[in-house]
């Protein structure tokens, strides 16, 4: 019998846990062991920061669905891994036992590389957060207390230096403004701005992915953003952040302080505390190298999926940042490590299986929206293609839905939906792409 552990039940983890239960025999154990009792739709998170959606409305309890499924699950926090016993110690002081341990926690918020940012750095006006659930409800509560005042001061949504997921920063600059609008506040905000570590708008960690920088500039320019990019913030005080300009060389051309009544800024990423900490599991950031089968080169009972996996930035950039990992791709990650995981339960060699990385994304942006297909992720592209249009608002909405009701479910990939993508031709796995298309 073997036990298969998975750690993390985000994006990543509750589908694999449902995946490897369906492929595994009813003789073996799946445990998932996550932080939280619940599940978090993190995609949603920016209308939460908004209040276009209230917590209970993307946020579910887990264990009802898993133990319908035959899962264990444990709501603790991992506070150590030991690769060597094959433990992992949790907080309330008991630890697990694992044959095969899949690795999916997504990632650490890294506020601590900017002195004074983030939601709990103490300041009456910090630097928000989406990222989390808690910390969306924080950044609404911050963002009705700035439309409370009588004489606003400016708006800065963005994202720090050494950011990878660029996507939700404009999603939800977007619906901020839509939001305003709503509600007729447009033009008590005086000024609006975007700062950013990227190059220039709708780089996205990605090198650009279509006509994302015409779309994306044309669309901030029209609702009146200020736009900064190439912008290394390095410390936030109170209603105060500290930015230096660089060039495309990478020198400092300017430094500047810019005042705001609310800001959200999207940290950088790191590899959370228990898992960074593993010997030689990890890259210096704490995230884990795998190779091209999930799996890590050091411990080969250990398998890893998700935002906590290192991958190379797509290009060098003058403020550094990094390439986003996103669901699609989070989805590929974890079909082709489950089936190499029984592959080698069953006695045979655990290196069939390839993801496909594709990175797919729809951003909502109030009764518009913008998706981007780049396929695959690095350069050079089979498809390289950003559009807009209130279809992608609509999808969105649509999208959510679905993949709640497939984790209540307790199913990853419905037969139609491998249909659908198929017949755009996309797919979780290289072994299902044509012969052409596979390396
Ligand atoms: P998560 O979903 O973050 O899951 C990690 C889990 O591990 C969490 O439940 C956490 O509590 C748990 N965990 C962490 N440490 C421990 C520990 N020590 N012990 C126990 N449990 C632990 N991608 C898209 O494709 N489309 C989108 O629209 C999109 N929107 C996004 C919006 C936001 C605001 C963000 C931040 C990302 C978005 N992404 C989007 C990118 C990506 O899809 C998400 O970040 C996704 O949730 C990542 O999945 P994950 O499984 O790697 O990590
Ligand atoms: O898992 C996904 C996810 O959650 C993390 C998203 O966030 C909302 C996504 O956007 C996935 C898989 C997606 C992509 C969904 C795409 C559905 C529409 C397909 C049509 C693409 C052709 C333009």
């Amino acid at each position: 019998m073997a036990h298969v552990v998975i750690l993390g039940a985000g994006t990543g983890g509750m589908p694999a846990a449902y995946e490897m239960r369906d492929l595994l025999g009813p003789k073996h154990e799946v445990t998932l062991i996550s932080e939280n009792p619940y599940f978090q739709f993190v995609p949603s998170n920016p209308w939460v920061g908004v209040g276009w959606r209230q917590r209970e409305q993307i946020v579910f309890d887990i264990e009802p669905h898993t133990s319908r499924k035959r899962i264990n699950f444990i709501a603790q926090r991992a506070d150590r891994i030991d690769p060597e016993r094959n433990t992992i110690d949790l907080a309330n002081g008991s630890s697990v036992h694992y044959d095969y341990l899949i690795i999916t926690t997504g990632p650490a918020l890294a506020f601590d590389a900017v002195p004074g940012s983030g939601p709990h750095a103490g300041h009456q006006k910090s630097t928000h957060s989406i990222c989390t659930v808690d910390h969306a409800e924080k950044a609404y509560q911050a963002y009705m207390n700035l439309l409370d005042s009588n004489n606003p001061d400016p708006i800065i949504i963005g994202a720090m230096p050494g950011a990878s997921c660029f996507g939700p920063a404009y999603e939800y600059a977007m619906i901020v403004l839509s939001d305003l609008e709503k509600r007729g506040a447009r033009n008590k905000i005086k000024e609006f701005h975007f700062i950013t570590s990227e190059p220039y708008v709708g780089h996205l960690g990605l090198g650009g992915v279509g006509d994302s920088q015409e779309i994306l500039t044309r669309g901030l320019g029209e609702m009146g953003v200020q736009v900064h990019t190439n912008m290394n913030t390095t410390k936030v005080d109170d209603g105060k952040m500290f930015c230096e300009h660089l060039n495309e060389k990478g020198e400092k051309i300017g430094v500047g302080t810019h005042d705001f009544g609310f800001s959200m800024m999207l940290p950088a990423f790191k590899g959370v505390d228990a898992v960074a900490k593993v010997p030689e599991l990890c890259n210096p950031k704490g995230f884990v190298i795998v190779d091209e089968h999930q799996r890590s080169p050091k411990y080969p009972n250990i398998y890893s999926a998700g935002v906590c996996i290192a991958i190379p930035p797509v290009e060098q950039t003058p403020v550094p940042t990094g390439a986003p990992k996103t669901g699609y791709m989070i989805e590929s990650m974890v079909t082709a490590l489950v089936h190499n995981i029984q592959a080698e339960i069953h006695g045979k060699a655990p290196t069939a299986e390839m993801g496909t990385w594709n990175a797919i994304c729809l951003a909502d942006m109030g009764t518009s929206g913008a998706a981007f297909v780049a396929l695959p992720q690095f350069k050079p592209r089979r498809v390289d293609w950003f559009g807009e249009g209130p279809w992608v608002h609509w999808s969105k909405i649509a999208f959510e839905k679905y993949f709640l009701a497939k984790m209540k479910a307790g199913v990853s990939e419905p037969f139609y939906e491998k249909l659908v993508f198929q017949m755009l031709g996309i797919s979780r796995l290289k072994s299902d792409e044509p012969a052409h298309l596979r390396k």
